[in-house]
């Protein structure tokens, strides 16, 4: 066991934050990893740290990334031993893998927490037996102090307000700012950070655009299958009358593209042509592809490669270091369209990056 708890976490925040958005820009290597399992028992052998990873699952291409770049970090080569505990997408799956890892006694415990709530008893535990907790990715509401050591991961709230400030910019490039809009919404999974943040943001859009109607909001868990499901739903109630999708990631994106191409209608930017409109997040390859064929209008990135960083949070607590609190990540927004080339959000401006195919080649996810 390590003696490190989930006490001081104050200075070096610049330092990270620069260390973060370097390794968490950086392509993953190309290799196929396989995530080991829950059942083994924690060995301490001698230099060689047990850390649990408690992992939402593989509903998404994102998340298949993010479940690569821990398995290629956390290797027994760089001096661990991971055992994996798959929720799949299960929020009591994760409570207990928690206690089973603390009954274990591993010495750190990687925590992606599918919802931010019911984390204070489990937390606890974690902190009682001296078990530093580092979350990452989305976030835990939680009110005691101190409840887990670290967390990295997105500004959801951010990205969401980057994609609503890209759609109006666009609409008032094409002069349609004053126009009514039919908008569908399909949402991540309820509870998660993720879906909090992104759904926050296209509602303070609805406020500041009373000419936005929101014909229908949906649950499409992050997943192709549930994304076509909903969207046949909302395209057989709803028809023309849905000019925008706003899908919280990109797997929703491609299951929505998939029930707009059967139901004989199109995909694209020319909302004046009867193109209806789709926004997502992630920018994995498959997106970024469908992005820069106007498929998908805009895509607000969202890093999943967190293995590497979360590596150097631990070396960084092993060395007896303080770490921040919070740390958010920095993160990019694609389209294939020209303009708007920028976006401007509560007085800062965020580039939109121009995509091409040699950009996409490279991005490895
Ligand atoms: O956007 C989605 C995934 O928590 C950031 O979860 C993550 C989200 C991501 O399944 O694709």
């Amino acid at each position: 066991m390590t003696n490190i708890g989930s006490t001081g976490r104050l200075a070096f925040r610049g330092a990270v934050a620069m260390f973060l958005s370097a390794v968490l820009c950086a392509a993953p290597a190309a290799v196929q990893a396989d995530p080991g399992s829950a059942d083994g028992v924690a060995v301490n052998e001698d230099g060689i740290l047990t850390v649990g990873y408690v992992m939402i699952g593989a509903e998404s291409d994102w998340r298949l990334a993010c479940n690569r770049s821990v398995a290629e970090a956390f290797t027994r080569a760089n001096g661990y031993s991971l055992l994996v505990n798959d929720a799949q997408q299960k929020p009591e799956k994760q409570i207990k893998a928690v206690r089973e890892f603390v009954n274990q006694e591993v010495d750190y415990i990687l925590l992606n927490p599918i919802v931010e709530s019911g984390w204070e008893a489990s937390l606890e535990e974690a902190r009682e037996a001296g078990i530093p907790v580092i979350v990452f990715d989305r976030e835990v509401d939680v009110r005691t102090e101190d409840a887990f050591t670290a967390w990295i991961g997105s500004d959801f709230y951010l990205e969401g307000k980057k994609s609503c400030a890209w759609l109006e910019a666009y609409l008032a490039e094409k002069g349609l700012e004053e126009e009514p809009l039919g908008i569908v919404h399909i949402q991540g999974t309820p509870g998660s950070s993720a879906q909090i943040g992104r759904t926050m943001a296209l509602d303070d859009a609805l406020t500041r655009h009373p000419q936005w109607q929101l014909l229908d909001r949906q649950n499409g868990d992050f997943t192709t299958a549930k994304g076509k499901e909903v969207m046949v739903d909302m395209l057989a109630r709803l028809g023309d009358r849905i000019q925008v999708v706003y899908c919280e990631n990109d797997n929703e994106a491609y299951g929505a593209l998939e029930a707009i191409r059967e139901a004989g209608l199109t995909a694209g930017p020319d909302l004046q042509a009867g193109q209806i409109l789709l926004m997502s997040f992630d920018a994995a390859h498959n997106g970024l592809q469908l992005t820069l064929e106007g498929k998908i209008a805009v895509n607000t990135e969202c890093a999943p490669l967190y293995g590497p960083a979360l590596t150097q949070l631990i070396q960084s607590l092993e060395r007896g270091e303080m770490l921040p609190e919070k740390q958010y990540v920095q993160e990019a927004q694609f389209s294939g369209l020209e303009k708007p080339a920028r976006v401007e959000v509560e007085g800062e401006i965020y580039d939109v990056t121009p995509l091409s195919q040699e950009l996409i080649d490279r991005r490895k996810y």
